[in-house]
């Protein structure tokens, strides 16, 4: 990476099946901006534990993730795409940053309120310090630009509070980071209730399109979204949630506008709009399901561009850790 193109970094959870709001709110983001930047890439395996996993399938579940990201476009020989957890620097920042995060400040994470009521038989505090584990995902890659969907935000924000306590203390160690949304970051809603958002963790599979349903599941799901019961396909977020949500997914899909989409089903009623919603999405998936299946099987593939990856991202993360060692005085191996 020789040139001097700007840094961006992202990654997801490997928890659960990824929906259609991961897609077109983060991994469609990612491709979208893949030249413009040196890229890195990861599967947050280390974020998941937070969560009790079966470590089968959460093994399986990892790789999958890892292979989805290439499906989705991303070439591993490009882009630095990697497991979190087979990189040491990530743990060992997260331990640093930790003693430079105040309480007071993840007690505000919205996040972690959300998931303690969720899980409030585990209310670990690896969940209480997820967003310190972010932040040296982040700033470890001295990245610029972080593009995520809009919940993550506010981990974001502490993300630059911390970097900049830090270089307020040390000097300019680590770059302050950017958020980067996209159009649909403000984030695609359920189909069964559009207040909320479409989460991979939502209980009912029908309020959510996963990446891997097929086209027929795709279109029944559509076919079931909750709307009003009104016929008119107008955009109008308080009045019609369910249809603007439709909206917001079938412009996201096809490049029009409310104008256009308005105009396209004028007179025509709720339903073959749910159809044409459906027939993009399924449209839209399809060659990423076909270029998954073909890559997860790819064993040999796969493990050299992992191997690879996981040495570089390890290059690059240390250059940063060391320089953090170094200005907080704690002393050097001997060798
Ligand atoms: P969970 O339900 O387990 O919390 P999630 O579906 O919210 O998971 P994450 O792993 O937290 O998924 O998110 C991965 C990325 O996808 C993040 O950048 C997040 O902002 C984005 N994202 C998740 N859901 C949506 C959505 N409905 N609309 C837009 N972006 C989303
Ligand atoms: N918390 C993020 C996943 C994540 C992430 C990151 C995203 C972990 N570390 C660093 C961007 C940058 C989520 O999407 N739930």
């Amino acid at each position: 990476m020789e040139d001097k193109k700007k840094i961006l970094y992202s990654g997801m959870q490997a928890t659960g099946n990824l929906t259609l709001g991961n897609y077109l709110g983060a991994l469609r983001n990612w491709k979208t901006l893949n030249e413009e930047y040196d890229c890195f890439f990861g599967v947050m395996d280390l974020h998941s534990l937070t969560v009790r996993q079966n470590p089968a399938e959460f093994r399986q579940r990892a790789r999958n993730l890892f292979a989805l990201y290439v499906a989705a476009g991303l070439d591993p020989e490009k882009n630095c795409i990697y497991f979190q957890s087979h990189v040491s620097t990530h743990a060992e920042l997260s331990w640093i940053l930790n003693c430079y995060t105040y309480i007071g400040e993840l007690n505000r994470m919205t996040q972690f309120k959300d998931k303690a009521s969720r899980h409030s038989d585990n209310i670990n505090a690896g969940l209480y310090t997820y967003p310190v584990l972010m932040a040296a995902d982040i700033l470890l890659y001295q990245a610029d630009v972080v593009p995520v969907g809009k919940d993550q935000l506010q981990h974001l924000e502490i993300t630059r509070d911390i970097a900049q306590r830090f270089n307020g203390i040390y000097g300019d160690v680590f770059t302050i980071p950017e958020p980067y949304t996209g159009k649909i970051g403000a984030g695609v809603k359920s189909l069964q209730n559009p207040e909320k958002k479409m989460s991979k963790s939502d209980e009912n599979p029908n309020a959510s399109i996963y990446l891997m349903d097929d086209a027929d599941t795709i279109r029944r799901k559509f076919r079931r979204a909750v709307t009003d019961s009104d016929t008119q396909v107008r955009y109008d977020v308080t009045e019609k949630p369910g249809i603007s949500n439709l909206m917001d997914i079938y412009s996201a899909v096809t490049g029009k506008d409310m104008k256009e989409i308005e105009a396209e089903f004028s007179g025509v009623g709720y339903g073959d709009f749910k159809s044409a919603v459906g027939e993009a999405v399924a449209g839209l998936l399809s060659p990423m399901q076909e270029r998954f299946e073909e890559i997860k099987n790819d064993k040999e593939y796969l493990d050299k561009v992992i191997s690879a990856n996981d040495e570089k991202a390890f290059y690059f993360s240390n250059k940063t850790l060391r320089k953090v060692k170094k200005k907080v005085g704690l002393t050097d191996r001997i060798r």
